[in-house]
């Protein structure tokens, strides 16, 4: 078994990248030490570790560290591979994983944004593409009892943190997830009762209040 000595996470408590790391962590059965940043005032060990983008979450193992949040979830995966894996074992299948990491990456935090910074015509626009992706993470999802069928994986973890900026979409762009697409929010339950899951997503109510706090 790989070694826990020495697992540290510098986090942000409402980011979903490092909720991302928590979800993973939990999953391998990883015990490791929190460490909540100020992202208004960073640590030294912060800006020592993630030089390039100073950004949250940074895992330090062992003393190296490994920044980004999809690239520490698969380092998890693959340094805790005694444990079940998150990633399919198939190429393929591995490569589609990693597609919808990244389109979930690219659309979800900039979308959410959009939609409770900006007013009027720009939020309906706005709000018209965050429907058009879930309805497509919706059909991607189909029948599955999650995104790589049977069993939580890696898709799961890249967007189930997401979920807690619904009732913040619902109250800044009056956007109902379970009108527009029912199946997210029947996925996004299953995979709350993994205790994994339940235990790292924040609250929406206080999302939403930071975000009314910097956008009232
Ligand atoms: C994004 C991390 C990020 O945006 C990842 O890890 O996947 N692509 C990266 N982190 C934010 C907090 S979440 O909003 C952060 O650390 N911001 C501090 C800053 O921008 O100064």
């Amino acid at each position: 078994m790989a070694s826990q000595k020495g697992v540290i996470l510098l986090n942000f408590w409402a980011s979903p990248f490092g909720q991302r790391v928590c979800i993973a962590l939990a999953e391998k059965g990883v015990e490791y030490e929190y460490k909540e940043e100020d992202l208004s005032s960073k640590s030294e060990l912060l800006l020592k570790s993630n030089p390039v983008h100073k950004k949250i979450p940074v895992l330090i193992h062992d003393g190296k560290t490994v920044c980004e949040s999809l690239t520490i979830v698969q380092y998890i995966d693959e340094v805790w591979s005694d444990k079940a894996p998150l990633m399919p074992s198939d190429p393929y299948q591995r490569a589609q994983a990693r597609f919808w990491a990244d389109y979930v990456d690219k659309k979800m935090y900039d979308g959410g944004s959009r939609l409770w910074k900006l007013k009027g015509e720009e939020q309906e626009a706005a709000k018209k593409e965050m429907i058009e992706m879930l309805q497509l993470l919706q059909t991607q999802l189909g029948d599955n009892k999650y995104f790589g069928g049977n069993t939580f994986g890696f898709v799961d973890v890249a967007l189930v943190p997401f979920t807690s900026g619904f009732y913040t979409f619902e109250m800044c762009a009056n956007l109902n997830v379970e009108a527009v697409a029912p199946g997210i929010i029947a996925w996004a339950k299953r995979c709350q009762e993994r205790e994994s899951v339940a235990k790292a997503l924040s609250d929406p109510k206080n999302i939403y209040e930071i975000v009314s706090m910097e956008y009232p």
